[in-house]
């Protein structure tokens, strides 16, 4: 059931951001880019955003912008995670990761590109108000930037084959994948035009909840099939990875990950039945194979 959501939701990401490129002129990048975001991975940062966005009883028209542009800066992000310089993996996706097809150079560049047009896609003509626009672009900027994904990215390497406590390993995670999740859902409270208060109490359940999912990756790291992953897995021991599970074990972490999910689910449940798809996601991510 879920896994049929997850494919509809994709192909309609996809589907948009063919038509989008399609569009533009094509560049020597055009390739490499879609090679990067189009056809690949479950795209569940679309789907938590569609999620939400039944929750607040918004119209997806109005949210597919949105769902495109962060599918874009979380594409970049793996592109430029698999390289050398960074984790260097040579499968992303159940294929060739990205400077293994085209070359780092290449790789580099279609990764900056597709981060850049995120903000193409959001500032440019859509269902949003330019108000909406403005807040939008200045919340991702913080989720992509230093303060977000590419800080946490930085604190992850820098931890390796260092002895980190919890409080330095969970900050560096919600950094590293939870700010794009606040982005999913806080941007969605945007365009239901919600109050500064509930805002920022949005952006911290996406937290909690990319923290889940940075969690489950980590458990699927250890117990995970490469062939479901896409990608090889126990790799984060031998690559000295500060994670909860190398810190305190599996089964002391896969405990802090269940409590962690039934906080989620609490705040959640007290939305009735609006909140059921996003209910169904949060239960996926933790029991996930891929
Ligand atoms: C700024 C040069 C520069 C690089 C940035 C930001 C960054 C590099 C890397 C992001 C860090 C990263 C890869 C975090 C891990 C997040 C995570 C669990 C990724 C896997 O996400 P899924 O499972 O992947 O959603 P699919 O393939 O399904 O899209």
């Amino acid at each position: 059931m879920i896994k049929k959501k997850l494919i509809y939701n994709a192909k309609k990401v996809d589907r948009f951001l063919i038509n989008y490129l399609k569009k533009q002129k094509k560049s020597l990048l055009s390739s490499p880019m879609k090679y990067g975001v189009i056809s690949g991975g479950k795209k569940i940062r679309s789907t938590i955003i569609f999620d939400t966005g039944k929750l607040f009883k918004i119209k997806e028209k109005k949210l597919i912008s949105v769902c495109a542009a962060v599918e874009c800066i979380h594409s970049y992000s793996l592109i430029h995670d698999d390289l050398p310089c960074m984790d260097n993996d040579s499968m992303r996706r159940g294929k060739a990761s990205t400077h293994k097809k085209f070359g780092e150079a290449t790789a580099v560049l279609a990764g900056n590109s597709l981060l850049t047009l995120a903000f193409e896609i959001i500032s440019g003509k859509n269902f949003l108000s330019l108000s909406q626009k403005n807040e939008i672009i200045n919340l991702l900027s913080h989720c992509a930037g230093h303060t977000g994904i590419a800080g946490g990215q930085e604190m992850d390497l820098q931890f390796e084959n260092k002895k980190k406590n919890l409080n330095q390993i969970l900050n560096m995670q919600v950094k590293k994948t939870g700010k794009l999740f606040n982005f999913c859902i806080q941007s969605t409270g945007i365009i239901a035009n919600k109050d500064k208060r509930t805002k920022i109490f949005l952006g911290k359940l996406g937290e909690e909840i990319g923290l889940l999912f940075q969690l489950a990756d980590d458990f699927l790291d250890i117990k995970g099939s490469k062939n479901l992953v896409g990608k090889p897995t126990k790799k984060d021991k031998k690559k000295g990875k500060s994670t909860l599970i190398n810190l305190m074990g599996y089964k002391k972490a896969y405990m802090y990950a269940d409590k962690l999910k039934k906080k989620i689910l609490i705040k959640l449940k007290k939305h009735g039945k609006n909140a059921k798809d996003l209910i169904d996601t949060i239960e996926f991510i933790l029991e996930r194979k891929f």
